[in-house]
């Protein structure tokens, strides 16, 4: 679809007027904002990943494109928020780990399961593991890591064993996500749950709260 195909370059180009206004027009033309953010906004991320790792692009231009990956996903906030709420679902206390700046994964989720009725405890980016024990202590039912580097990774393997050592291990689930992530690995590190994407990490915190 043209609409989509002007926003993908307009998020690759980080061109955050123009991606804002196609994501707009997308809307009015009447396609659903969830193949907005995955045909138009996440395939654009993935063409700007591919072109970094081919090095026709530098940290910069990363950051460009997600600034206007970021303008455009303000437009779709409000429709990707809507769902079927139910207030005290629980809560959910979400940071990307020590390290890792990315956060335009972790916002996803955080923005998906609010619209589900989850409360949401927002830490942040390049959060260390004290912080996430000190959600635990304030209630947080369910930890929530992304991470985006590979050498990021371990250090959700280091909430974990904090969370253990600190004696909360049974009070709290943890679910972990991101782009090198895997099921496996999850299990490897002692998590409860992975998610590959938004939709399914509220799926995930679900089932394991109901479990
Ligand atoms: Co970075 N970066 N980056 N970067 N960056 C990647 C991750 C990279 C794969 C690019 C590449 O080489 N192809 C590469 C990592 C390589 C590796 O580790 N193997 C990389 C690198 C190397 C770096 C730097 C080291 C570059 C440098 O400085 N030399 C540096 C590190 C900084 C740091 O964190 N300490 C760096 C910096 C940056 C920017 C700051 C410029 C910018 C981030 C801006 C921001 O987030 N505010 C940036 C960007 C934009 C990217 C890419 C291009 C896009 C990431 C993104 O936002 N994707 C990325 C390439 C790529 O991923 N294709 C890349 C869109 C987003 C919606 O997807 O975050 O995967 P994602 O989230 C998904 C799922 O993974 C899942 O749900 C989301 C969608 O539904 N998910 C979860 C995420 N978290 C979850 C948690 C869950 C469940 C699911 O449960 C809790």
């Amino acid at each position: 679809m043209a609409t989509l195909d002007d926003l993908r370059r307009a998020v690759v180009d980080g061109a955050s007027k123009v991606a804002a206004d196609k994501a707009s027009q997308a809307l009015a033309e009447g396609t659903a904002p969830e193949v907005i953010l995955h045909d138009g906004l996440i395939a654009a991320m993935n063409e700007v990943g591919q072109l970094f790792e081919e090095g026709e692009i530098y940290v910069p231009e990363m950051l460009v494109a997600a600034r206007a990956m970021n303008s455009a996903l303000a437009i779709l906030k409000p429709l990707l928020a809507q769902g079927g709420a139910l207030p005290t679902a629980g809560t959910v206390a979400i940071g990307t780990v020590q390290g890792d700046l990315h956060d335009i994964g972790k916002n996803l989720v955080a923005l998906m399961l609010e619209g589900a009725g989850f409360a949401v405890v927002d830490l942040g980016t390049d959060v260390a593991p004290e912080r996430f024990i000190d959600a635990v202590r304030a209630g947080a039912e369910v930890v929530a890591m992304s991470a985006l580097l590979t050498t990021t990774m371990p250090n959700m393997k280091a909430v974990v064993e904090a969370i253990k050592a600190e004696g909360l291990r049974d009070q709290v689930r943890i679910i972990i996500g991101g782009a090198p992530i895997t099921s496996r690995y999850a299990e490897q590190i002692g998590a409860d749950g992975y998610a590959p994407d938004a939709a399914k990490a509220v799926r995930a915190v679900k089932e394991l709260l109901a479990a």
